[in-house]
């Protein structure tokens, strides 16, 4: 990965990641995603869905903090996130997928347009970027979690082919 492309990464990151703005990321950050999900999906953090996410949530957090906060001082900034960036996108994945079987509130594997806008703002992505082409039309628990990691991962159509995810 180019230097230049790591930077613009590591900035989108931060920034859908830094909810309270204070220019690193803390466990608040991630409860706060948490947090806003449950609340946009209409799910209670005791449910079955909520206690998952937060279990997904947990360990992101652990591993993240533990490849990028070299200093352990609990805040991972600028610089400890470009260091540890390529540990990023594993540690992420769980997470995301995760929020979107939350989303899926009713638990029938499709997310409706409207669903899946609520997790687009949960995870701080921003929905008028057009980066949200599928309309209102339903999409599966699994279309929506690689579409997830894509907007999350790269706000900008921006050399998608270098974002594999593995798995899908
Ligand atoms: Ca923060
Ligand atoms: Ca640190
Ligand atoms: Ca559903």
């Amino acid at each position: 990965m180019d230097r230049e492309f790591l930077q613009r990464k590591v900035s989108a990151w931060l920034e859908s990641l830094d909810h309270d703005g204070d220019g690193v990321i803390t466990q608040t950050d991630i409860d706060t995603v948490d947090d806003r999900a449950l609340k946009a999906f209409g799910l209670v953090a005791t449910s079955t869905q909520g206690k998952a996410l937060k279990a997904a949530s947990e360990k992101f957090w652990k591993d993240v903090a533990g490849a990028a906060d070299t200093d352990r001082d609990g805040r991972i900034n600028r610089e400890e996130f470009s260091q540890a960036a390529d540990s990023f996108t594993p540690a992420v994945q769980p997470w995301i997928e995760a929020l979107v079987v939350a989303a899926d509130s009713d638990g029938d594997g499709q997310l409706t347009g409207e669903e899946y806008k609520a997790l687009m703002v949960a995870l701080g992505t921003n929905v008028d970027g057009g980066s949200i082409s599928t309309g209102l039309s339903p999409l599966s628990v699994e279309e929506a979690q690689r579409s997830a990691l894509e907007a999350f991962a790269d706000n900008q159509p921006y050399s998608p082919a270098t974002w594999t995810f593995g798995k899908f």
